[in-house]
């Protein structure tokens, strides 16, 4: 099957489950993954059976190169959505509303008021949450941007440079060697502010201590990443414990992650870890997370996550840490692909303990 009929499929099994007609779609991450084409400011009117690509002038030639073959590429109002859902006999329309503003559902409601709007909650994450391999290599190959601005970085860092000059050279070497953006803001914190885990970088010199990067790249859309933290000067026997005890968690996780196994479980195996040593109670967030066109996405790695288990085609971040309020912290965070067979660590990217 192609990319798109995989995607349809899916799609259309979803609706035939919610009885919806059509789905209007407005999410930058489900217009890519529903037209092919990148447009944060169109949207798309999908049915059982086609799809319109609504692209304004601005973007109606990209539009026509990028869609998927057999979607209508049109001008919003050409032909309205009002008409479609007659034309189309469409009676239950599903719209995201994770992503849809209120005032946006108030005014298609008001349009269309014959219509029933029905909301679609996960639908959409759930069906991109199984990768086919054209996105895992996407993903892949945003990575390794992401690791070579790692081994630039440790080739060129000097105590003169700030948490911002670190941040603003993974972030141009990634754009330099194909990254489309940062996969978010980079995250480059040193010294006492490396114990607040999505710390801002500060235009301060590198504090010494722990300094960690959490970054990424981007490529056709889809994201990487990855947490590195390393040492300004030598680590003293405290950070060396912490640090290998972050380790020895994510080893643990990153070992016992696999098809059908639990997410909380895994959750926990990290967490027992850490809290069996004096940083007990010091991680302070979740494990991880799914990856693709957005950077946080379904599954969730959390106690809280219930009986969901891990399915095949799932990218996943395992990424424990450990926070001591003023002091230091330490993450460290690598991307899993979960396979019918096994699994395949995406990352590749030293995890001994580097101190320049
Ligand atoms: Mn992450």
């Amino acid at each position: 099957m192609t990319m798109q009929e995989i995607r349809y499929s899916r799609l259309y099994e979803k609706m035939e489950e919610k009885g919806l007609d059509a789905v209007y779609v407005r999410s930058a991450e489900n217009h890519l993954y529903m037209s092919h084409f990148d447009n944060h400011d169109g949207y798309l009117f999908l049915t059982r059976k086609e799809g319109w690509v609504f692209a304004d002038f601005r973007y109606t030639e990209a539009a026509r190169e990028a869609s998927f073959p057999g979607l209508h590429v049109c001008e919003p109002g050409k032909p309205k959505v009002e008409e479609l859902v007659v034309s189309e006999n469409c009676k239950r329309v599903g719209y995201e509303d994770n992503a849809l503003t209120c005032s946006a559902l108030a005014d298609l409601q008001r349009r269309m008021p014959d219509v029933e709007w029905v909301p679609v909650g996960n639908m959409f994450s759930q069906i991109r949450a199984a990768k086919t391999r054209e996105e895992v290599d996407s993903i892949i190959a945003a990575q390794r941007i992401a690791e070579g601005a790692f081994q630039h970085l440790m080739g060129m860092i000097t105590y003169d440079m700030t948490e911002v000059e670190v941040a603003a050279e993974l972030e141009y070497y990634m754009k330099k060697h194909g990254s489309e953006k940062p996969s978010f803001d980079t995250i480059a914190v040193s010294g006492t502010a490396s114990s607040r885990p999505h710390g801002v970088p500060r235009p301060v010199k590198l504090e010494k201590g722990f300094l960690t990067m959490d970054y990424g790249a981007v490529v056709n859309g889809y994201h990487s990443d990855m947490t590195r933290t390393i040492c300004i000067g030598k680590a003293d026997e405290t950070q060396k414990k912490l640090y290998n005890t972050v380790l020895q968690a994510q080893l643990a996780a990153l070992d016992a992650a696999c098809l059908g196994y639990s997410n909380a479980a895994l959750d926990k195996i990290a967490r027992d870890i850490i809290d069996a040593t004096e940083f007990k109670g010091c991680f302070g967030h979740s494990l991880g997370h799914g990856v693709g066109l957005l950077i946080h996405e379904d599954p969730r790695l959390a106690s809280g996550a219930g009986d969901a288990v891990l399915h095949a085609g799932e990218i996943i971040t395992v990424e424990p840490g450990i926070y001591v309020e003023g002091k230091y912290g330490c993450r460290i965070e690598d991307m899993l692909y979960i396979t019918e067979t096994g699994k395949e660590n995406l990352t590749n990217c030293p995890k001994e303990l580097i101190e320049v």
